[in-house]
């Protein structure tokens, strides 16, 4: 109950002292800080099924106007034709330095505001990045009838059967679909980008979808949502948010669950180009928000609180892909890279979503809004429940078992001083 007094707190708290940073108004990066922005009205970031009908519609008409506009990425990845796919292409170039490790936060929170932007100035979109709280729809039954998945007012159903696809972690239970998508309004879409190959001119595909149930009931859950929110650091709760990033067997994690719950083949299931799904942007805009919670229960130490290992575990990436990357940890200070869409940020312009380039808020998901207000508290039942405790207790000792294990190790074991 504190909690979501806090958060309602946040809602109704305009942020107060604004901090206009001076970053010019640059036209080789369209979608960065713009001084006008500063005048805008905070914008509330909301649940998909918190936006009204025709909200969602103009969502999905700004994205695929996104996708029929020209991409300006060409000459770095020739098979980026759209501005929509810029955002993918930029994403694939940056893959390895910003997953896994300390940098996946603070890049991700930029870049899904940098494409928020791009939405609004490019395609004259009005409203704001929607999020989707996966653990709403976590119960048997419920993901499938999720209003995500509406054919005429959400992002379409599951692709058609194709049964395990490459990209599945060792072990995931198989979702259903994972082909192209049959219904919805990016049933026609042609997906050009490709998957790891930056010389190729063009892969021309659907865009896939799987919709897996299992995974959602497990990993996409309010309990695992909150074993995040309890971890005492950032680099614990990251890492917790990760999961193992490997054997679905052990600790699978809330960030991996967001993208297997619904990503197909070369879509959202690939961690490269998960962005060619535009479900990735809801689905980073909620990630956004638990690290955004976990950094409201101690705002003043959490929104300066940043560190770990710049470079990625090995596990994941070759290590000759970061060879020349600084092996250090991230500080305030480290310059986050948006390319040609958004010029570089420090690393403390976008630790609180208040201030300095953003001025953004999040709604509470299990509540209900009228004019901008909550008129319920929005608890969720299962809260304080002795029940839901019992289950956070026996994730967050799951997670102490595994959180030494060696995937993990360097990071554990600290990594050089800056
Ligand atoms: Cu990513």
């Amino acid at each position: 109950m504190w909690f979501t007094t806090i958060i309602t707190i946040f809602l109704v708290t305009v942020a107060g002292a604004l901090v206009v940073p001076n970053y010019p108004s640059n036209s080789d990066h369209p979608f960065g800080y713009d001084a006008a922005y500063s005048t805008e009205p905070v914008r509330v970031r909301k649940e998909w099924r918190q936006l009204t009908i025709p909200q969602r519609k103009d969502y999905i008409r700004a994205v695929k106007c996104l996708h029929s506009t020209p991409g300006t990425y060409q000459d770095l990845v020739p098979s980026s034709l759209t501005m929509y796919e810029d955002f993918a292409a930029e994403h694939k170039l940056r893959t390895p330095f910003v997953h896994v490790e300390s940098q996946f936060l603070p890049w991700h929170r930029y870049f899904v505001w940098v494409y928020e932007n791009a939405l609004r100035k490019q395609c004259g979109y009005e409203g704001t990045q929607p999020y989707w709280d996966y653990s709403l729809d976590s119960h048997p039954g419920e993901l499938r009838d999720s209003p995500i998945f509406d054919v005429e007012h959400g992002f379409g159903g599951a692709g058609e059967s194709v049964g395990p696809f490459p990209e599945m972690p060792p072990g995931l239970p198989t979702g259903s679909g994972g082909g192209c998508q049959k219904d919805g309004p990016f049933k026609d879409w042609t997906i050009h980008i490709a998957v790891r190959n930056f010389t190729e001119l063009r892969d021309d595909r659907c865009l896939t979808r799987s919709i897996n149930e299992k995974v959602g009931r497990n990993w996409c859950t309010r309990e695992v949502e909150e074993v995040v929110k309890r971890q005492p650091d950032y680099i614990s709760m990251y890492q917790n948010l990760q999961g193992a990033l490997g054997p679905y067997d052990q600790y699978f994690g809330l960030h991996p669950c967001g993208h297997f719950i619904a990503g197909g083949p070369k879509a959202g299931a690939d961690i490269y180009l998960g962005p060619v799904d535009p479900l990735f942007y809801l689905h980073h805009a909620n990630i956004d928000r638990i690290w955004w919670e976990w950094q409201a229960r101690n705002i003043e130490e959490r929104t300066a609180e940043i560190t770990g290992p710049l470079r990625p575990q090995p596990f994941l990436f070759p290590e000759e892909d970061y060879a020349d990357f600084p092996d250090a940890n991230i500080t305030l200070e480290w310059p986050l890279e948006m390319g040609r869409l958004a010029g570089p940020v420090k690393t403390r312009e976008v630790m609180d979503i208040r201030q300095n380039i953003f001025n953004y808020q999040y709604t509470n998901p299990r509540a209900q809004y009228e004019d901008g207000k909550e008129v319920t508290d929005g608890e969720c039942p299962e809260n304080g429940t002795e029940e839901f405790e019992r289950k956070v207790a026996k994730l967050q000792e799951r997670w102490e078992r595994f959180k030494g294990g060696p995937a993990w190790g360097r990071a554990r074991g600290g990594a050089p001083a800056p």
